[in-house]
């Protein structure tokens, strides 16, 4: 009995220094989601034509025209700012259909459009798939027009609906729920099967992630900024939580629980202009190349996916405006991660010789290095001419969960500025994290994880100089 208690005890010991913990870890779904990184949202529908952003739920069917209409044109748009795929709002608070759904009157079916016969969801998903693009889903449970509303009866209505969606259209990779619910048009609000929705998407399309405020897979940063927290957590505790008014505050969203039971990341939803929809009056306040840089650094950068929101306007077309600032954002990426610093060196242990390792540095983030050499959990890397950089990208092998609570980022510079000097602290690694800082010539960088929750696996470091307007503001 002893032996065997002994034996468990060390049974137990190996793995924790292995750091095979129990700590949630994400689905094959969802690390394929992080690989996404950068995607468009579409707000389209009654509202672009009326000028709103919540529609009444009674607009007419007819003035929805979109005469051009080309979905092509947003694929193009969306690969020329290299976004990997597109949600569009199949069915905003208006309850109006871009499908011809058998299940409401208030449809593209009803409209003017193509004499009734388009189909805005078949047009879409066959332009993704020809462009190699995803395809995503916005579906609102909140619906103002449909007559069932308020009644046990809508539920059924929403499942059915969902059903059409994913047998007609798919394969839809991102279905995206908004937990608004307000009132219908007969003035009741509805109560949300929630749990029958997801069983109905899980049965339907196991390989879709659902995203809502609280998951199930894919969580709400808290905020329509497109901001991640600065701590940000992969990790949230949703038991007894639902999305909307039962989910927990934004803070929480926003940085998740460092000993959250479920893997629920963070996707930054916000919109290239003031409002989701589109609206002439906006076309001079689209955000700046440089202004979604910095989303790019405050999402991304995060380790949160950005999920940015183009809306087509009332031809049925992205505007010059947003197409060339998404061009601009997009060649600013390009032109300044182009070139990585190539390091000379590496070592995890004080005093050893600096050697080559390719792992950390192939732009491949299914290789990996266990920072397990020393006690110091230190990564140190050499650059014999030095290197004159303002930005490292820190990549968290993420398969087997979040690990890194801590990281401190120091240098050893050159001639007057020899001796070791921090750059940045900062919690959490996660998938991807950007770090920018005031232009530095290092002979060596140390990046010291300072708490962990397990032993910790990093798959890249990568060191850039990027135009110092673009550092973090
Ligand atoms: C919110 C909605 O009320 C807005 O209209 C928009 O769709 C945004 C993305 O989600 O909950």
């Amino acid at each position: 009995m002893k032996y065997i208690s002994i034996s468990f005890f060390y049974l137990i010991l190996l793995c924790k220094v292995n750091g095979q913990t129990n700590l949630p870890k994400p689905t094959k779904a969802q690390l394929a989601w992080h690989n996404m990184e950068f995607y468009l949202f579409m707000h389209f529908g009654p509202n672009t034509f009326t000028d709103l952003e919540w529609g009444h739920g009674n607009e007419k069917e007819e003035i929805f025209n979109p005469a051009k209409l080309d979905c092509e044109q947003w694929c193009r748009v969306a690969k020329a700012s290299g976004a990997k795929g597109i949600i569009i709002t199949a069915k905003h608070h208006d309850g109006f259909c871009l499908w011809p759904s058998k299940f409401s009157k208030h449809t593209v079916r009803e409209s003017k459009w193509k004499d009734g016969n388009g189909d805005v969801l078949k047009d879409l998903s066959a332009a993704c798939k020809k462009y190699g693009l995803n395809f995503g889903v916005y579906i609102s449970p909140w619906d103002r027009n449909h007559p069932d509303y308020g009644t046990e009866k809508y539920n059924d209505v929403f499942v059915k609906m969902m059903t059409e969606i994913f047998t007609n259209y798919g394969p839809i990779w991102e279905l995206w729920w908004d937990g608004a619910n307000g009132e219908g048009p007969n003035g009741k609000k509805q109560i949300y099967d929630w749990a029958r929705f997801k069983k109905t998407v899980r049965q339907l399309s196991p390989n879709t992630v659902i995203f809502s405020d609280v998951g199930p897979d894919i969580r709400w940063c808290g905020n329509e900024n497109g901001i991640a927290g600065t701590t940000n957590w992969n990790t949230l505790n949703t038991d007894g939580f639902e999305p909307g008014l039962l989910a927990p505050t934004t803070d929480t969203l926003n940085a998740g629980n460092v000993n959250g039971k479920y893997w629920i990341p963070a996707e930054c939803d916000v919109s290239i202009r003031p409002g989701w929809f589109y609206h002439k009056a906006e076309d001079d306040k689209v955000k700046t190349p440089e202004q979604l840089f910095q989303l790019y650094l405050k999402s991304v950068g995060r380790g949160a996916n950005l999920l940015l929101n183009v809306p087509p306007d009332g031809n049925g077309l992205i505007t010059k405006f947003d197409s060339a600032a998404l061009v601009g954002f997009m060649k600013l990426r390009e032109e300044n991660f182009k070139n990585k610093f190539q390091f000379d060196g590496i070592s995890f242990t004080k005093n050893k010789r600096f050697k080559y390792s390719k792992k950390l540095f192939d732009d491949n983030n299914q290789t990996f290095v266990r920072v397990r050499g020393s006690k110091e959990n230190r990564i140190r890397l050499y650059y014999k001419t030095g290197a004159q950089i303002n930005c490292i990208i820190l990549k968290e092998f993420i398969k087997k969960g979040q690990k890194i609570n801590s990281v401190k980022i120091e240098y050893f510079g050159w001639g007057s500025d020899a001796g070791i000097r921090e750059v940045k602290s900062f919690s959490t690694m996660g998938s991807k994290r950007i770090i920018t800082f005031p232009r530095i010539n290092a002979k060596h960088i140390y990046i010291t994880l300072t708490s962990l929750k397990a032993a910790p696996v990093v798959s890249e470091v990568e060191a850039y100089l990027i135009d110092e307007n673009l550092i973090e503001k």
